[in-house]
């Protein structure tokens, strides 16, 4: 049975073709800086948007056209991963990532729901058998079922954290059975609506017991794999309690689990948390803590969640310079938690939007690599903070200096000079990097 029968495999045509289904740019083994593309961008396709999410939005019905809509519970889930490895293979895509409930319907009791998994489990693996593409991650919805109304390890009724404990734990397991890379938590509803009947205390707590839960269960079965935090500021709850990197680093830091984790970056929710996606980047690389990326972009007209496919070259291209600083992703890599949207609703425009999307992040990754190579932003920076690798700002990085040496200099230092921080020249930088890189220059 074929499922995408419009479309046969993407091809890379370089940037002359018109072929609207062909790569223009992103060329899995063309190798930018001793490594090939596909490794250095290590896409995935996400499941729940691409296989299982119909266009449904809260004023109207699902629009989109699959050749599996008539099917329904096991038989419409064994349709889907008979479509997703076609889908896998056509994009020529190296990871997927997938929540439990995407794969498999819940069952009546928590007991068939599991046997439903495995059954889905045990499929997924004979795919990956002859498949190229690996799982970059799994996950546990524990958000979705009325039973999450008030959280899952933050719920206030106990029987739903020991639900959602045993809800990671299978996940774990699954990950382990298909060799996940990573292990994703994204706090679905863990947060609150309002402190009037919110034990904000006890809910912080019983989650790291929950996290630390999982780590033991983790070593206890010998599964290897990166732990993630997805941090997310608001939705579902008003205050999610991984709102951004650094609440969630403070978290981890205050419950000893910094060094269990890594975060799982979301383009969208860097800027529902008011910040820039390489800002949320960059503060996890600079504390050694970036592991994945959900890539993804939002849209400055809209304040939700919009999980738009990226193409927005100045955010690929600035993500890619945080991602090359930090020497690659290791084990994570690009998961487009991306929807196409409800008007596109022909099964082509899934080949479309991951086109759009891995299309956007090659351009990225070449246009920032010869930003570093040319150490364009870096000479600069280093210039600007000249002053602290002599004299007294050298006295101050080495230790050597106090509020009585450092008065004393203040007193004869008269008058202060600043220099320019050329903001504008550097952007005009990033334009001209962008078009005459892609014109002229092999990298
Ligand atoms: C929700 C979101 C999730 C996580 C996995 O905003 O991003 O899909 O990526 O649970
Ligand atoms: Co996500």
């Amino acid at each position: 049975m074929t499922y995408f029968k419009n479309v046969t495999n993407i091809q890379y045509e370089g940037k002359g073709s018109t072929n609207p289904l062909a790569f223009k740019y992103y060329n899995s083994e063309e190798l930018v800086g001793g490594k090939t593309m596909e490794e250095h961008l290590r896409f995935g396709v996400s499941y729940w948007h691409t296989l299982t999410g119909n266009g449904e939005d809260p004023f109207g019905a699902g629009t989109m056209l699959r050749s599996w809509n008539h099917y329904s519970e096991m038989d419409l889930a064994k349709t889907r991963v008979e479509a997703a490895f076609e889908f896998f293979e056509k994009l020529n895509v190296p990871f997927f990532c997938f929540h439990d409930i995407d794969v498999a319907p819940e069952g009546k009791s928590l007991k068939q729901t599991n046997e439903n998994l495995d059954t889905i489990t045990m499929m997924i693996k004979d795919y990956m058998k002859t498949s190229k593409t690996k799982l970059l991650w799994n996950t546990a919805n524990a958000f979705t079922h009325p039973r999450f109304v008030h959280g899952a390890a933050t719920s206030c009724n106990a029987d739903v954290f020991a639900y959602s404990a045993a809800k990671v734990k299978k996940g774990i397991e699954i990950a382990k059975e298909l060799g996940a890379e990573n292990y994703v938590f994204w706090g679905g509803r863990e947060g609150y609506e309002t402190l009037l009947n919110t034990n904000m205390n006890l809910e912080l707590d019983n989650l790291a017991r929950f996290y630390h839960m999982a780590i033991d269960y983790a070593k206890e079965i010998s599964y290897t794999g990166q732990f993630l935090i997805e941090p997310k500021p608001q939705e579902p709850t008003k205050h999610q309690y991984d709102f951004d990197v650094a609440t969630a680093l403070s978290f981890l830091q205050k419950y000893d689990l910094q060094g269990n984790f890594k975060f799982n970056i979301e383009a969208n929710h860097a800027t529902l948390a008011g910040h820039t996606f390489e800002h949320e980047l960059r503060t996890a690389r600079i504390n050694g803590m970036l592991g994945s990326v959900d890539a993804n972009q939002g849209d400055t007209l809209l304040g939700w969640d919009t999980d738009e496919f990226p193409t927005d070259l100045y955010a690929t291209i600035l993500a890619m310079y945080e991602i090359l600083k930090n020497d690659g992703l290791g084990k994570g890599g690009l998961n487009f938690d991306a929807k196409v949207r409800r008007g596109s609703f022909d099964p082509e425009d899934l080949f479309h939007a991951h086109i759009a999307g891995m299309d956007s992040f090659a351009i990225g990754l070449k246009v920032a690599y010869r930003l570093i190579e040319d150490g364009v932003f870096d000479n600069f920076i280093d210039e600007r903070y000249h002053s602290f690798t002599e004299g007294i700002g050298l006295k101050v990085v080495e230790g050597l200096a106090n509020f009585h040496t450092l008065e004393a200099y203040a007193l004869q230092n008269n008058p202060i000079r600043n220099n320019s921080g050329r903001q504008e020249m550097l952007k005009a930088k990033i334009n001209h990097y962008l078009l005459d890189s892609l014109s002229n220059v092999t990298v």
